[in-house]
């Protein structure tokens, strides 16, 4: 008995862990092309498997039953060795089997490595760095660079320069494309489209330290106008980023002038290869760091103490803010908005 409750949990808890999966978080729900492609490998090569499991159990128990011992049977078998036939049967069928796996495999690596776009597609240029424990988003053609959220137009092909400044980590939108690793000093390329308007969810897939698990992004696909709108007042912001308009938040601004602009970029100013997210956007942030919910307090919390939050992240903790210095700082964050 205690077996099987034993079993049944053990069932009950893979089950739950197969429904952890987050909605976009699935490669076995694609929405592009790319992820497209690559569910279809996936399901030939499972296809093959399960043809391959299915004949060798059904031969097994057939042969389990049709020769098992008999009461009184003392009779041994026919011994087959060396069967010509037989041989060349069971080395070719395998053949066949991987054949189909590998041609499709084989063709689809290569298509995918071509980051030539189709006639007349658009194309869209962006640079990913890992870092630990955060993504950087560059997009050279308009001059811009954005953190933790990945804006991207949808029916576009977006091509993938991926980067990385610290040590070997990975990029992966399961719902997009597979993944592809950012390694120091070396350049990868890799490409993929969104078909819908929606948020995917991305992650880095190799273990790169303390809060590997934490480093988590958003992928924000927009209809293609939207993205144009954003892209331009991401390179023109608002003048009240710099200049804000209440009191508090101007109160806020001189403190994040003085303790954060040198390593946090805004609005076009400050920030340092070393430091941290380009923080012009701030207040439209799907979440805060990549994993937290987005709000005030899970802000202020943040600012006090990152390492405990995220051990092992470059960002000091800055607990001596007291609470009216806390509030503006918040306030003026919260403002960090580059569309209406
Ligand atoms: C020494 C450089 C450094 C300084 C100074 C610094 N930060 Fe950071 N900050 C970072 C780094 C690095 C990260 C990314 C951490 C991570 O996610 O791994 C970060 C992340 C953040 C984030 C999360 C960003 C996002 O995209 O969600 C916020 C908010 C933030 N910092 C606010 C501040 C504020 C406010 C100050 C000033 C009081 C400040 N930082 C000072 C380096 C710095
Ligand atoms: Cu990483």
């Amino acid at each position: 008995m205690r077996g099987v409750w034993r079993l049944l949990s053990f069932l009950a808890i893979m089950l739950f862990l197969a429904g952890c999966g987050q909605e976009n978080l699935s490669a076995l729900d694609p929405q592009g092309p790319v992820a497209d492609m690559q569910f279809d490998l996936l399901m030939l090569s499972l296809l093959v498997m399960v043809f391959v499991v299915l004949v060798v159990v059904v031969i097994f128990i057939y042969v389990l039953i049709k020769y098992r011992e008999r009461q009184g049977d003392t009779h041994i078998p026919k011994q087959v060795e060396g069967n010509h036939r037989l041989e060349i049967i069971w080395t070719t069928i395998p053949i066949l089997l991987l054949l189909i796996i590998a041609v499709p495999n084989v063709v689809l690596t290569f298509d995918l490595a071509d980051t030539e776009p189709e006639e007349d597609q658009d194309v869209l240029e962006v640079t990913v760095t890992g870092h630990q424990f955060w993504w950087e988003f560059e997009y050279p053609e308009y001059d811009i660079e954005a953190g933790q959220d990945l804006y991207i137009p949808t029916d576009t092909r977006v091509v993938f320069q991926l980067e990385a400044s610290d040590v070997i980590h990975s990029f992966w939108v399961p719902a997009l494309a597979g993944k592809q690793d950012t390694v120091p000093g070396i350049t990868n390329e890799m490409w993929l489209e969104a078909e819908d308007e929606g948020i995917y969810q991305g992650r880095c897939t190799e273990f790169c330290g303390e809060s590997h698990w934490l480093m988590d992004f958003n992928v924000i696909a927009v209809d293609p106008d939207t993205f144009e709108a954003w892209a331009d007042s991401m390179a023109n912001p608002p003048q009240e980023l710099t200049e804000p308009q209440s009191e508090v938040a101007a109160e806020g601004r001189a403190i994040y002038e003085e303790s954060c602009l040198s390593c946090h970029a805004t609005a076009g100013e400050g920030g340092n290869p070393q430091g941290g997210p380009d923080l012009t956007n701030f207040g439209e942030r799907s979440n805060i760091a990549g994993f937290l919910e987005f709000n005030e307090d899970n802000l202020e919390e943040w600012i006090r103490d990152p390492q405990k939050l995220k051990p092992g992240n470059s960002m000091p903790g800055f607990d001596h803010f007291d609470d009216d210095e806390m509030e503006a700082l918040v306030e003026y964050m919260m403002g960090l908005k580059v569309q209406d």
